[in-house]
């Protein structure tokens, strides 16, 4: 089961993915999602030329041995660039040691400890009016959580919601340069409790309803947003506040019993210590991509199985199906399980990403196929060549930028 080689598809069917494929010297192989939204060439160098030209002659089956290479082998360690390369590799090596077995890697993670994985969609709206509608549309087709973002009145642009025509999902990076997106903390605070009244007075408090502020509050603002949210009985608030300042969150914490998620930005085990370890969090939002793959998300549900907090991974549209089939594996084992998020993929990725998961009635499951489940249609890749984009940035009304 030696490396043969480790290569590197770049495509944009709609969005970029970058995806690593290992193959052994017996001809299987395995892929790994190396996407980083908005700097995805970094990590294709970082593959290329610092990490293919090592795993080449190693056991393919060693995955805990690699993982150690790659982490303490490296002088500069950790950051998102690193952990999504090292990502690459581990989820690609269990896709291997699940073909080369025949089993799901669910089953090589212990077998599932349910029966389907809860996810939430994406609603929308550009109005009150128009969320409700999307809302409905999730509801209708059976998912048990939603969360809800909706333009915020006052301002030009508000981050997060659907472009007009692309269906039930967002599209983040969506410039050839950085686009500007306005932000005003008041109108978004009095906007906030306006819309989860609109929400819970239509459809009620029979699913769970979750936000995301996308890191844009003071600690005492979002410490004002979860009071203010609280008879709305939230599932979560998402990155209320900056995620790098931790002690924000005790604040938080000291005035709502808000429920708070927050991590998506985090990429190692060392990043999530301190929330998890002081029960500052309820929900812990690291994806298996940015975050070192199965091997070291797995370590990091433990952590907080140990402190009482519960798992709810990014799945945003610019984590491939590679990755968002990788978390449903995980998320099926793991006794802390919380929720996941699943955005969606933007059409053509279908062409080149073909899956096996299944969504039925609000929940999802990988499937039984051996490995990932996820196959790469490498012509079909190659059809949509790499697209400079990126994510917008947030100005406030004075054209200061804001945090993101
Ligand atoms: C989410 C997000 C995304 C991210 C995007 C960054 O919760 O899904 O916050 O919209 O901003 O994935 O690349
Ligand atoms: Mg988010």
């Amino acid at each position: 089961m030696k490396i043969a080689s480790a290569d590197v598809i770049v495509t944009c069917p709609g969005r970029n993915y970058v995806t690593l494929k290992i193959t052994t010297e017996d001809g299987v192989t395995g892929i790994g999602d190396a996407t980083l939204n908005g700097r995805e060439l970094s990590v294709v160098s970082y593959l290329r030329d610092h990490v293919c030209p090592l795993l080449v002659g190693r056991d393919a089956g060693r995955i805990n041995d690699i993982w150690q290479y790659l982490y303490r082998g490296a002088y500069w360690r950790r950051g998102p660039v690193t952990m999504t390369a090292i990502a690459a590799v581990d989820c690609a090596l269990w896709d291997i040691l699940g073909k080369v077995t025949g089993q799901p890697v669910h089953r090589l993670l212990g077998g599932a400890a349910r029966d389907g994985v809860m996810i939430y969609g994406h609603a929308s709206g550009g109005t009150i009016d128009e969320l409700l509608d999307d809302v409905a549309g999730y509801l209708d087709q059976g998912y048990k959580a939603v969360r809800v973002q909706a333009a915020v009145p006052g301002l030009d642009s508000t981050y997060g919601l659907h472009h007009p025509g692309t269906g039930h999902t967002y599209e983040p990076a969506d410039a050839a340069m950085p686009s500007d997106n306005a932000w005003h903390t008041p109108y978004y605070l009095d906007f906030a409790p306006k819309m989860m009244k609109a929400v819970r007075d239509r459809f009620g408090y029979d699913f769970h309803l979750l936000h995301d502020v996308h890191h844009r509050l003071s600690p005492l603002e979002a410490a004002q947003l979860g009071k203010s949210l609280e008879p709305y009985r939230m599932f979560w608030i998402e990155d209320a506040t900056p995620a790098e300042d931790q002690e924000a969150f005790r604040t938080i914490r000291q005035h709502t019993t808000t429920p708070l998620a927050v991590g998506e930005v985090f990429n190692s085990i060392w990043d999530c210590q301190y929330l998890i370890g002081n029960r500052l969090i309820d929900y812990i939002r690291t994806s298996v991509s940015h975050t070192g793959g199965i091997t070291h998300l797995r370590k990091i549900f433990d952590l907080a199985d140990l402190h009482g907090v519960r798992t709810g991974s990014h799945g945003a549209g610019d984590l491939s199906p590679v990755s968002f089939a990788a978390a449903l594996h995980l998320d099926l084992t793991v006794p802390n399980f919380g929720i996941q998020e699943y955005m969606g993929h933007l059409d053509p990725a279908g062409e080149v990403f073909k899956t096996s998961y299944t969504f039925e009635d609000g929940y999802m499951h990988p499937g039984d196929a051996p490995g990932l489940g996820v196959e790469i249609d490498e012509e079909a890749a190659a059809r949509y060549p790499y697209e400079p984009r990126y994510l917008p940035v947030n100005r406030r009304l004075d054209g200061s930028m804001h945090d993101w």
